[in-house]
């Protein structure tokens, strides 16, 4: 269906743009240097349409900027140029039909659909500031983020327009419901069409590299997810030649990326860092994870670099597959949980392939990494990426020696560096309490070698950290409270040899189901909590308890939970 649309653009000649562009001796790789600290930066138009250009000129191989697949056989190939094209008419949609500026807030929910590409670009070309989300959202999650963020817009599938229907009246800033699908629904604009009928002139906004483009919800600790702030300078620091060493892709390069595109490793990898080197985006449309599926792909396509959570590398490593040998795929990165040395050490044996660690946040985008080619420290993160300064702090904001625990910062003073989250959106208080002295302080423990090198420790706080998912232990156990078996609740991370962690309910449950079956229960209350939150959060370990550990003052031990669950006490 998806390529019955597309194919209409297939082809399509955009109209003559005003461009200017440096003139290069190899595309994209003198534009900017390390100490460039451009006041304006746009990446559709300093990108996108460098890359179009670079196409026109015909200095640009064949192979598309985006390449879509799904599972029944239909393929999306669009090149720079109808990426231009069709990037302008999304931002004439927004703005012309839609009626939003720069500025305004639109939450953008969608699955792994070209779509998604498209509307980015559209929002980055005019300044609207999206907000992505995973489409394994419920109606309470989509309720709060459009209530906190005060979207004016929402883009979706047919599968969550309900939902957000259901909800809608009690988001009075939402003005504007885009519908991607084959099918129109009441009260929603459907954008396929819309963009077929758009004009593909448009004039890219010259935003600053402060502006603000792009907010991520991120759990908490004691509270619902808060909003990180990003500005247009995130998408800038992947055009830096030092950040550009982590994957130091070529224009010839496939990559895939297989996050979410609610997930800030997805901006990462599927939008800025290939693009920023002209390669193309690979995308798999996968609705249901299937490890199988991913082993099928690397066969049958030829991407070349790889980009996925450790959870996903260790469900492929457990496939029963006679060969892991894949024809060409030359280097694979991972991050978003921590990777054991024997891990790397599994991948490298089976596929001959080493598997480059990184770390981030929603906050920092990528802080560290082992970048291609330099020495891989078996469990390291490897080191800060430039333009940020990464230390270990104490509390105080003082940098400790290597070897030493402390926390991960990054320094933000005097210079907060392109890539740091501005701030948390409406909350002075958390942004504040996240600046350390000179640094942010991550709330990640770590320690740095002689060498530079980061070496993860855990956290402190009880944010779990599930198969590469951040989340907060609020979110679970008010999910749980919902139901009437449940007195109290406290959930915690517990180890997983697959997931290296996975979320855990200690549960006292209400008098009357104290006799009922245990297993029932739990699959009952698993199947509630995967109803009224994104289910990747449902707690996968359930242990029924008579009481809580808690403080003389009443408040819920979380920690001594964990520390029992990992062996600590
Ligand atoms: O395992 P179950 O089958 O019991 O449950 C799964 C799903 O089947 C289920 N589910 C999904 N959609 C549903 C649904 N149930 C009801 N309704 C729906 N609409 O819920 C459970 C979801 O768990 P999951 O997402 O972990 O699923 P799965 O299929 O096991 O996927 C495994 C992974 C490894 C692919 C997945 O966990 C994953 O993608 N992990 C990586 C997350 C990630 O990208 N993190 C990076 C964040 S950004 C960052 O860290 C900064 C780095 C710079």
């Amino acid at each position: 269906v998806l390529w019955g649309i597309h194919k209409s653009f297939h082809g399509f000649h955009p109209a003559p743009r005003h461009l200017h562009y440096q003139s290069l001796s190899a595309p994209g790789t003198t534009r900017w240097n390390d100490q460039d600290t451009p006041e304006e930066f746009n990446f559709a138009s300093d990108v996108i349409d460098y890359w179009t250009q670079i196409e026109k000129e015909g200095k640009r191989g064949p192979n598309p900027a985006l390449w879509w697949v799904n599972n029944q056989g239909d393929e999306v190939k669009w090149s720079f140029r109808e990426l231009t094209d069709l990037t302008c008419r999304t931002a004439n949609v927004l703005t012309q039909t839609c009626d939003l500026q720069q500025g305004d807030h639109l939450a953008l929910i969608l699955p792994r659909v070209p779509e998604w590409w498209l509307v980015c670009l559209g929002c980055i070309r005019t300044g609207i500031i999206f907000i992505p989300g995973t489409t394994q959202m419920k109606v309470k999650d989509i309720l709060y983020r459009l209530q906190v963020s005060n979207a004016k817009s929402i883009v979706t599938t047919d599968a969550l327009a309900s939902e957000v229907d259901s909800v809608a009246s009690n988001c009075p800033a939402l003005k504007i419901k885009l519908l991607v699908s084959d099918h129109s629904r009441k009260g929603w604009m459907d954008f396929r069409s819309l963009i077929k009928s758009a004009s593909p002139e448009h004039t890219c906004i010259k935003s600053k590299t402060k502006d603000p483009m792009v907010i991520y919800f991120t759990s908490g600790t004691t509270s619902l997810p808060k909003m990180a702030k990003h500005n247009h300078g995130f998408a800038f620091r992947f055009s830096l030649p030092s950040s550009r060493k982590f994957l130091q892709l070529k224009a010839a390069d496939v990559l895939w990326c297989l996050s979410d595109p609610g997930w800030i490793m997805a901006a990462i990898g599927s939008l800025f860092t290939p693009w920023t080197a002209g390669s193309t985006v690979f995308i798999h449309h996968l609705p249901q994870f299937d490890p199988k599926v991913i082993i099928q792909t690397f066969f049958k396509y030829p991407i070349t670099q790889y980009l996925a959570a450790p959870s996903v590398f260790r469900m492929i490593l457990q496939e029963n597959f006679t060969s892991l040998r894949f024809p060409t795929l030359e280097h694979c990165s991972t991050g978003g949980e921590a990777l054991m040395p024997e891990e790397q050490e599994k991948w490298r044996q089976q596929t001959g392939l080493l598997l480059y660690q990184g770390y981030g946040q929603s906050e920092t985008g990528l802080a560290c990494g082992t970048f291609r080619g330099m020495k891989i420290k078996p469990g390291s993160m490897g080191k800060a990426i430039p333009p940020f300064e990464v230390q270990i702090i104490d509390s105080k904001g003082n940098i400790l020696p290597p070897n030493t625990e402390g926390t991960i910062g990054i320094r933000i003073k005097p210079t907060k560096p392109f890539g740091l989250f501005m701030c948390y959106e409406n909350d002075p208080v958390k942004t504040a309490e996240v600046e350390c002295g000179d640094f942010y302080n991550s709330g990640d423990n770590a320690t740095i070698d002689e060498e530079g090198y980061i070496w993860f420790l855990g956290r402190d706080d009880d944010i779990i950290n599930a198969s590469g998912y951040r989340i907060g232990p609020v979110e679970v156990e008010n999910s749980l409270a919902e139901h009437p078996a449940v007195a109290e609740s406290a959930v915690v991370s517990s180890p997983d040899p697959v997931r290296g962690q996975v979320v855990k309910a200690f549960i006292v449950l209400t008098p009357q189901f104290l006799s009922h079956d245990p297993d029932q229960l739990t699959k009952e209350l698993q199947e509630h909590v995967k109803s009224v939150t994104a289910p990747y959060k449902y707690p996968r370990k359930v242990e029924f308890v008579p009481e809580l550990p808690k403080t003389v003052t009443g408040k819920i031990k979380r920690s001594e939970l964990r520390q029992k669950e990992f062996g600590l006490m």
